[in-house]
Order: structure tokens, then C-alpha cells, then sequence
């Protein structure tokens, strides 16, 4: 059941679609405290949080400070209280079971048994909100309801689940070429490759670099030939340069964010100085959306949303306030005090909170102050990207991932999950936000593989390929600067190969775990807490997941471990895929095990009755047989499988005939109904 409640006056995210009736009745489970603006729940000693999507920290949420406020942070590290994304949805398990759902555009804090250890509290940062209470009969009932009424996720094509080689930055076609003859070459599997900042020109957005990429319409035909995908980056900033059409067009519209008088907001970011398309009004949101088609006319067809938070390097007002300020530091001593001062003067250059106070959108006629509506603009970007696809190209599927996001983004596109580091931590980091994000809607998802900023090293890239062959997001990014880390700069090549080969095998199952899961509002990864609730062990395990109905995964994420210690809530099926080509198959017991993985190896394990429906593997997702399957199975009676398989690229989704019944008995007898 979901109940909605109002307080004040929201602001409208339509993240919700179908808008249960407002009650009047009281607020369950929360204390409310209108001065505070805040809901306050009393914790059971053993109650376990879930939810709010992209953040630090654990599956269970418990025992942090988070906060909703988009934020573009290349560290992330556990003392962080926000991410790129605001995902305002948790659900408490325990004495009592539910969900709340708090739209609202502000920022908001979640405090979860952080101040005191027992204490759920939420806080707005102003009293104008919707609360969605949401019962069931269990935790996946309750996210299935959410995500009922805030709409069916985005898909991507199908070619987006094949492996992604990205970089910043790959300056030229010939670098592009390079990238991809090596792949080909060597027979390690690819399907897209990705272009950062700097096929543009000086960082415009819908300009092309034409000395670098001369030709990209050509090109993008050379590259599919080889069954290629150009994916190309857009940035929230619009460079400020007379004679750019998107930038004049812009101002002679109005549709670029305004400050209090009336002219256009400038900051700083990429382009040097750059406007903000507000994102927040239909028109402009319209007129920016059609832009995208300056690259479909080229063949493009996918993009990454970028900066979206939004970002700002700086403004020339602060800058201006920060040159004065340093300025008045002649002549003092050279102590800590002064060293602090001036260095926090210049960190709190980007990002800062007050230009986000600077600049208004127009949001149906009314001005609305950015702050207000921070955690909206990510979104919208998106959007407006999304519903610009759907009027562009209505018979495709356009791949199209951001990096900010709220609740409702899921339906124009995926995320995904920002600058990471080459740090081990972070492949564990990465596994934890997964079943997060799926609570939210968030099914197209992964993080950047390898890790993105610092020096990554052979045994990290390895290990965390052998998550990200499950996510469908599967690329491998970099930023400038950082060592090389396509998979052929190593020396075990045959080991990477089969790694991501393994990918390609697997992805009858991941593909058809991702559509069931936003044809039917569910997810694919979940903590084993959802399975198993009344397995206290279980309910523990955070560094283990189950993918889809049949399948458990279990990554290593330290480095120079033999292997790990898994936890196995019943008896399963332990399947080891070795480089050698040959695999090892064990049925272990309920209990845990310490499972030797050799660098290489990939272990998955399967549920009782349950098959994996697999394929011969392939060079890109189009070499795939989707058809003619094999299948790795514990069935112990009979195993039954509802595969979904349609062609990739077409928009029926909800078409019955992509759905059939796969039954295997003991003996291994299969038949399809
Ligand atoms: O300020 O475009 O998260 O993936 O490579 C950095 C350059 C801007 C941030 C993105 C990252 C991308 C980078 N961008």
C-alpha cells in the first residue's frame, strides 16, 4: 500500500506518474516536526536501512550521515555524505518493514542512526514536500510499489551491453582506430568506444573537432563495419563564444539560466566560460534535447550525460572575491592558520553553494531559485536527451547514461557510477551501489572498470572485469593522465580475453535478468537479505549478490588474495569458468566456504533448480547467439527459466512473445514452451 502525504507546497520533480490520492490522516511510523522539518523514526536494535541508490558506505545504510545533494566529488571516500545522485528512497526491515519515498528537489539529509544509534531522521532544508509511506509484504514488494508509480526504466540497446573501451582521452580517429584494431587483433571482445571532452571543438557541445575528426560521419561507418559504437560525452556547460549556434541561439531564446537581474548566468567550467541550459523549462529542455541530432545525423547512437550535477569549476564572482580576499594576506606570517585559510579559500572555489543560489530556472512561468531545485537539473539534462531521442528516432534505442540523477532520471536513461578510483576498495563500493540503484529504478548501470582516477595495476582491472562482466554497464574508463588500462596494454592477454569473453557467453542471462527487471519493476541485483530474510547470516553479507532468480555472485576485491570466503544460505552449485577454457563444477553445502579464484577465474553460483541460459560467446554483442543456448544448471527436480530474448534494438518491451519457459529436468532434458 502507498500512502502520500503533503507538506506545503512541492515544488514539481514529476518523478511520481501516477499520484495516489493525498491523505489526511496521520503520518505512520515518523515523528514530524514541522519547525525542525524533519520525520524522525525510532530503530529497532537489528532494523537494517536500504536504499538511497548512489552513495558511500554500506548495502545496509545504517550508521552514516548521507545527504541528497548531486555533487560532483572524484573521491569518493567513506567520510563523504553524497554522491553525484539524490535518490531520496529507503526502506526500513526489521520490528517494522517499509518504505518512504521523500520527492523533493532540495537537499535533504538522512541520518541513519548517525547522531544517535537508534534514530532514523530525515531532514528537508525546506518544508515543501511529498512523502510516500509504502508497505507490503516484503522489501522487494515494497520497492516493486515505488517503482510502480514513478514509471518503467529506460533500456538500453543491446549492443550497450557488450564491453565499452573509454578513456579521457582519446584525442583522434587514429587513436580511435588503434584502440579497436588492437581489441579485433587480439581477439579481445568489443563493441563501443567511447569519446570524451575532446572530440569537440574546444569543448562546445554538438561541435566536432574537425581537424582530429575530420570526418565523423564516415568514420562512425568505418567503425560499424567492425561493429562499432561511437559514443560520444555531452556536458551540462554551454561555452560562451559569439558565433557557436547553440550558444547564440541560447541567448536569443532565453533558454540559458538567468540571475536574479535578468542576464545570463556565466560559470566557469570546460569551455572556459559557459551557460547553463535551463534544463527546468519545457522549451528549453525541448531545444537542447534537439541538438542531439547534429550526431544521430552522423550515425551516433548513444551518449554519456556529463557534469550534470551541474558542476562548476568556479564563477568570476567568487573568483573575483577570492583574488581580493588573497590579496589581503601580504605581509601576514607564513603559519598553518594563514596556509588553511588560503587553501580553503581556493577548494571552495568549485561546487560552492552559494553560485547555486546565483542563477533562477523558469519552471512553467515561475522563478525558481537553483537550490531549490539542485537535484532536478541532472535529470532534466537527461530528459531532455531522452524524450528528444523518442521524437528524433521513435523506433531505436539510443544508449544514454548520466552521471547526476533523481528519481524519475531511470525512465530517460541509466547512470553511471562517476570518477572512481584504481582502489580495491572501490570494486566492493561499486558491487554495494548496485542493488541501491535498482531500488531507485536504476537497472542500466556500472562504474568505470579498472578504476578511473590514479594508477591502475593488471590484478585490479582483472578483478573488477570479473564484476563488471555482470553489470550491464560494462565499460573500462580512465581519466587523462592516469596509466594506460585497455585490457591490451597487460601482459596475461589470454587471461583478459576469457574474462571478458565470459561476458559475452553470459549475456542470454544478463540481458534477459535486465529486461525482466524493468519489464516487471524488480531488481536484478539484490542483497541476500531479500532472499533469505530469516537467515541471520545472510541478512549480514554485503560483499555477495544475487543476480537475478538463479544466480550468485561473490567478486574478489583484495589484492593478492587467493581467494575469499563465501557464504552460502543453501546448497549451491559452485561453477568456476578457468582461462583454460574448461570448467569446474561443485555442489557445495549451506555454509561458508573459503573458494580459491585464481586471478583469472571467474565463480558464480547457482540456485537449486535454477539454469543459466548461456551462449558460444562472440567478438561484439551482434556475433551473439541468442537462440541456439547452453546452459550451466543445479537442478536437483526440475529447473524452469523464463527467458526473455527479443532483438536488441526494438521498443516492444512488453511484448509476450520475447518471453518463453525453459524446462530442464535431472537428466538434463530441456524443453522450450
Ligand atoms: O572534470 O570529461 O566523470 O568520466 O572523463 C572532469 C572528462 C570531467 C568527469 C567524468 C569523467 C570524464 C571527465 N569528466
Amino acid at each position: 500500500m502507498i500512502r502520500r502525504f503533503v507538506f506545503g507546497k512541492m515544488i514539481e520533480t514529476e518523478a511520481v506518474q501516477n499520484k495516489p490520492e493525498a491523505q489526511t490522516g496521520e503520518f505512520p511510523f515518523f515523528t514530524v516536526d514541522e519547525k525542525e522539518m524533519s520525520f524522525s523514526y525510532k530503530m529497532g536494535e537489528e532494523d537494517r536501512v536500504y536504499g538511497l541508490g548512489e552513495n558511500v558506505r554500506g548495502i545496509n545504510k545504517r550508521g552514516w550521515i548521507y545527504e541528497s545533494k548531486c555533487s560532483d566529488d572524484p573521491d569518493h571516500k567513506e567520510d563523504r555524505r553524497a554522491l553525484y545522485g539524490a535518490h531520496n528512497f529507503l526502506v526500513v526491515d526489521g520490528e517494522e518493514t517499509f518504505g518512504i519515498f521523500v520527492d523533493y528537489p532540495g537537499i535533504l539529509t538522512f541520518d541513519v542512526g548517525y547522531t544517535s544509534l537508534n534514530e532514523l531522521k530525515i531532514s528537508a532544508s525546506d518544508w515543501n514536500l511529498d512523502a510516500y509511506i509504502i508497505t507490503g509484504t516484503d522489501v522487494k514488494d515494497i520497492v516493486k510499489q515505488l517503482r510502480k508509480i514513478v514509471g518503467k526504466s529506460y533500456v538500453a540497446p543491446r549492443w550497450g551491453f557488450g564491453y565499452g573501451q573509454s578513456r579521457w582521452s582519446y584525442m583522434d580517429e587514429d587513436e580511435v582506430r588503434e584502440v579497436v584494431k588492437k581489441h579485433r587483433e587480439l581477439g579481445i571482445p568489443l563493441d563501443s568506444v567511447y569519446l570524451d571532452i575532446d572530440y569537440m571543438e574546444r569543448y562546445k557541445d554538438f561541435t566536432l573537432n574537425d581537424e582530429t575528426f575530420p570526418d565523423f560521419a564516415k568514420f562512425n561507418e568505418e567503425m560499424k563495419e567492425q561493429n562499432i559504437h561511437l559514443v560520444p560525452i555531452i556536458d551540462a556547460g554551454v561555452k560562451q563564444e559569439e558565433g557557436y549556434s547553440v550558444y547564440e541561439e541560447g541567448i536569443e531564446k532565453g533558454y540559458f539560466c538567468k540571475k536574479e537581474d535578468g542576464t545570463p548566468f556565466v560559470a566557469a567550467v570546460w569551455p572556459g566560460k559557459a551557460l547553463f541550459p535551463d534544463m527546468l523549462n519545457k522549451e528549453a529542455r525541448d531545444w537542447f534535447g534537439d541538438n542531439y541530432k547534429v550526431l544521430l545525423d552522423q550515425g551516433v547512437e548513444g551518449f554519456w550525460n556529463d557534469m550534470n550535477e551541474p558542476s562548476i569549476f568556479y564563477t568570476e564572482d567568487r573568483l573575483a572575491e577570492v583574488i581580493e580576499k588573497l590579496g589581503t594576506y601580504k605581509g601576514r606570517n607564513l603559519d598553518l592558520d594563514l596556509f588553511n585559510e588560503f587553501t580553503g579559500l581556493v577548494s571552495s572555489l568549485s561546487s560552492n553553494v552559494e553560485d547555486y543560489k546565483m542563477f533562477y530556472h523558469n519552471m512553467n512561468g515561475e522563478q525558481i531559485r537553483h537550490d531549490r531545485v539542485h537535484n532536478l537539473f541532472g535529470y532534466n539534462m537527461t530528459r531532455a536527451a531522452g524524450e528528444a531521442f523518442e521524437r528524433l528516432e521513435p523506433d531505436k534505442r539510443i544508449l544514454m547514461f548520466s552521471r547526476s540523477s533523481y528519481i524519475g532520471m531511470h525512465r530517460y536513461g541509466g547512470i553511471w557510477q562517476g570518477d572512481n578510483r584504481s582502489w580495491w576498495s572501490h570494486i566492493l563500493l561499486n558491487m554495494k551501489m548496485l542493488p541501491s540503484l535498482n531500488m531507485c529504478g536504476f537497472i542500466y548501470t556500472g562504474a568505470d572498470l579498472g578504476g578511473f582516477g590514479s594508477d591502475t595495476t593488471e590484478d585490479l582491472v582483472l578483478r573488477w572485469l570479473a564484476l563488471g562482466i555482470f553489470t550491464p554497464l560494462m565499460r573500462n574508463h580512465a581519466c587523462m593522465g592516469t596509466r594506460l588500462q585497455e585490457a591490451y596494454r597487460f601482459e596475461d592477454i589470454e587471461g583478459f580475453k576469457h574474462v571478458i569473453g565470459l561476458r559475452y557467453r553470459l549475456l542470454p542471462y544478463i540481458y534477459s535478468e535486465y529486461m525482466k527487471a524493468v519489464v516487471n519493476d524488480e531488481m536484478m541485483f539484490r542483497p541476500l537479505a531479500f532472499d533469505y530474510p530469516n537467515d541471520k547470516r545472510a541478512v549480514k553479507v554485503e560483499d555477495q549478490l544475487l543476480l537475478g532468480d538463479g544466480m550468485m555472485i561473490a567478486p574478489v576485491y583484495e589484492q593478492n588474495a587467493a581467494g575469499r570466503y563465501v557464504y552460502l544460505p543453501e546448497n549451491m552449485k559452485m561453477v568456476r569458468f578457468k582461462a583454460d577454457g574448461t570448467t569446474e563444477e561443485k555442489i557445495m553445502e549451506a555454509g561458508d566456504h573459503y573458494i580459491e579464484v585464481a586471478l583469472t577465474d571467474v565463480v558464480i553460483f547457482i540456485r537449486p533448480n535454477h539454469l543459466i541460459p548461456m551462449s558460444n560467446g562472440g567478438q561484439c554483442v551482434e556475433d551473439v547467439d541468442f537462440e541456439n543456448l547452453q546452459y550451466i544448471s543445479f537442478v536437483e527436480d526440475e529447473a524452469v527459466y523464463q527467458y526473455y530474448h527479443d532483438n536488441g534494438y526494438e521498443k516492444d518491451y512488453e511484448n509476450p512473445e520475447h518471453m518463453s519457459e525453459i524446462h530442464m529436468t535431472k537428466d538434463g532434458q530441456v524443453t522450450v514452451k
